[in-house]
């Protein structure tokens, strides 16, 4: 299990976070999201086939990019 915390500025609401939740909740290996409005962080747990790339590009694909 792979542990990461995502910087994902363009957070702005509760529903942004919970969009977030729910999309990377969907994806295989993918095993909690945890997201917070005042940090504007994110943490993922996941396993293969799940990727630090792959969870980003689904953020960008949402609209909420992470940056460093
Ligand atoms: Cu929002």
């Amino acid at each position: 299990m792979t542990t990461k915390e995502f910087n994902v500025p363009s957070i702005h609401c509760k529903h942004c976070v919970h969009t977030i939740e729910m999309e990377l909740a969907d994806m295989d290996g993918v095993k909690s999201v945890k997201g917070d409005l005042d940090s504007k962080k994110v943490v993922v747990e996941f396993d293969q086939p799940a990727t630090v790339e792959s969870i980003t590009d689904t953020l960008k694909e949402i609209n909420y990019p992470p940056e460093d």
